[in-house]
């Protein structure tokens, strides 16, 4: 699967190659939640968890980051302790992947970077946290995560508890239409909102299985419709923190954040960790639950495929 002039950039752990010669479910994972997205050790911790959740259910977990100029798919144990203990790695998207390994460097991938790694590697499912999009305030400051261009371009089924609350979720929601991306909610009518069940929006669509979820990604690839398919699955009801609660901690980490003058690549790992703060770790706590949540559900998808 993966093309030859990539091979000489990227190491495939030998449990993935061997699932994926195969024909096993295997889930692919992100690393920027772990080097930018949570503090040490709880990042480490959950990267763990979501990997023997994901064996739980019978797939191979493959995390994908860039070590030492090395694109990985798959990392050891080693490897994930030093990732989530690194400071200053990068945060590669689209934009640098490449540059990393040009110059032998470390990061973590993003969704964007992360389904380009694992299209390459012949991986189709691939579970993260909540999405990157239209952040508040784009119609002055343009940002907009690259994820939604990725979303539209390559061919991975990403599991996600939707954008994260953070960003302005109707822009994204408008944004992922026009570019032609389904966004399924798992088993609900309303679009969830990351540490919440429940945003103001309707579900753009709604399936309340991995199977058919499975069944709607062949049916788009046996239409040749190329791109990527966003499921959005709300926080189980125990771990969600209400919506009207997040918003003051989301305003207020927003006003500190343009006060501090934070932009560009900065912007959502520091709402992140000014959100923690704000709401006293519980953020934090439902940020490890959904990934749990997400990762169980790409697993099925993956053996539903
Ligand atoms: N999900 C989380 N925490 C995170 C992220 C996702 O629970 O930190 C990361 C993802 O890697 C996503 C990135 O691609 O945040 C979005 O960054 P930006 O808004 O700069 O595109
Ligand atoms: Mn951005």
């Amino acid at each position: 699967m993966l093309p030859d002039t990539a091979r000489a950039f990227t190491d495939i752990q030998a449990e993935v190659a061997s699932a994926l010669a195969q024909k096993k479910p295997v889930v692919a994972l992100e690393s920027t939640i772990v080097t930018h997205g949570m503090p040490y050790p709880q990042n480490e911790q959950m990267a763990a968890r979501v990997e023997a959740i994901i064996r739980e259910e019978g797939a191979t977990p493959a995390t994908i980051a860039v070590v030492d100029g090395r694109l990985k798919v798959g990392l050891s144990d080693a490897e994930r302790h030093n990732l989530a203990r690194s400071k200053g790695v990068m945060k590669l998207s689209r934009a640098d992947l490449a540059f990393a390994l040009s110059e032998g460097l470390s990061g973590g991938t993003t969704v964007a970077a992360t389904m380009i790694a694992a299209d390459l590697a012949g991986i189709a499912v691939f579970a993260t946290g909540g999405i990157g999009g239209v952040h508040k305030g784009a119609e002055t400051s343009f940002d907009v995560s690259a994820d939604l261009d990725e979303l539209a371009r390559t061919p991975v089924i990403v599991v996600s508890a939707g954008a994260k609350a953070i960003l302005d979720i109707e822009k994204t929601l408008e944004v992922l239409e026009t570019r032609g991306v389904p966004v399924v909610v798992h088993g609900a009518d309303i679009m969830p909102a990351f540490w919440s069940r429940q945003s103001p929006h309707p579900a753009p669509l709604r399936l309340d299985d991995a199977a058919a979820i499975a069944r709607f990604h062949r049916t788009r690839q046996a239409l040749g419709i190329r791109g990527g398919l966003l499921v959005a699955n709300p926080v189980p009801e125990a771990d969600e923190i209400a919506a009207d609660r997040m918003a003051g901690f989301i305003a207020d980490a927003q006003a500190q954040g343009v006060k501090e003058g934070i932009s560009g690549k900065r912007v959502t790992p520091y709402l992140l960790a000014k959100i923690l703060e704000l709401s006293g770790g519980a953020s934090l706590t439902t940020n490890i639950a959904l990934v749990e949540n997400n990762a169980r559900l790409a697993a099925k998808i993956a053996a539903s495929l």
